[in-house]
């Protein structure tokens, strides 16, 4: 059934899969599971979008994104991002991070439509997405925290797992009256496609998170983060 919503129109637009009917209509809030870290909580769609789904929103987004290879400057030396992203959304979500700072491209109809579907599920009012795209094992995202100032003081994020399964890593951000066991802890979620993850307030400030590279082989992964950016943002051209 969630198959015929992505049938688009025939013709020359035929060349680019249409996901726009898909998402808004399909689902009824799929099954959850809740992961409690600590005080904080995940909750995980493990099936928000079905395999067949999954496959073609994986093409359609990996079609219709202008990918960018981002650099960073570490060290004196500029290399490039172990991975390739797109920054997307409403013309005011500026967003800087590692010294790059991001204009959003406008939503793709696509990407529109699985905004949409996020946040009928998460009941937030997402307005941007980073886009990343993992192009083997050698690709990666290191430990970090969704809290750039522009996301507010206590943001929730979603993620949109498509392609093939990586593993997402959280550990405590180091604070006064933790014990070394609860900093050596690591939480580990394979997130497979068609995952959500709702990482909720307080994740952010507390936990860091990764996608490390590996030494098996493994295909391509997208992955989608959607935030909120708040009104304008000064400073950040
Ligand atoms: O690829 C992922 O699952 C994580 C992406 C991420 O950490 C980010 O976009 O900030």
């Amino acid at each position: 059934m969630q198959n015929d919503l992505f049938d688009g129109p025939t013709g020359s637009e035929a060349d680019t899969p249409v996901l726009s009917e898909l998402v808004r209509e399909i689902l009824s809030t799929p099954a959850s599971v809740v992961h409690a870290l600590g005080e904080d909580l995940i909750i995980e769609y493990p099936h928000a979008f079905d395999p067949s789904l999954s496959l073609k929103a994986f093409d359609a987004i990996d079609l219709t994104t202008p990918w960018r290879q981002d650099e960073i400057r570490i060290a004196g030396r500029t290399i490039p991002v172990p991975r390739l992203q797109c920054w997307m959304g409403d013309e005011h979500c500026r967003y800087a991070y590692s010294n790059i700072s991001l204009h959003p491209v406008p939503w793709t109809q696509e990407m529109a439509s699985i905004r949409d579907f996020v946040n009928k599920v998460s009941g937030a009012d997402f307005n941007c997405v980073l886009i990343n795209k993992y192009r083997s094992g050698e690709d990666s995202v290191s430990w970090h925290a969704d809290d750039e100032p522009e996301l507010g003081p206590s943001p929730r994020i979603a993620s949109l797992s498509l392609g093939a399964t990586r593993r997402f890593q959280l550990k405590r951000k180091p604070s006064l009256g933790l014990t070394d066991t609860e900093l050596s802890e690591r939480v580990v979620m394979n997130l497979r496609s068609g995952s959500l993850l709702i990482m909720e307030p307080g994740v952010q400030e507390s936990w860091v998170h990764q996608i490390a590279k590996t030494k098996v082989p493994v295909g391509v992964r997208i992955n989608l983060t959607f935030r909120v950016i708040e009104g304008a943002v000064s400073g950040s051209s």
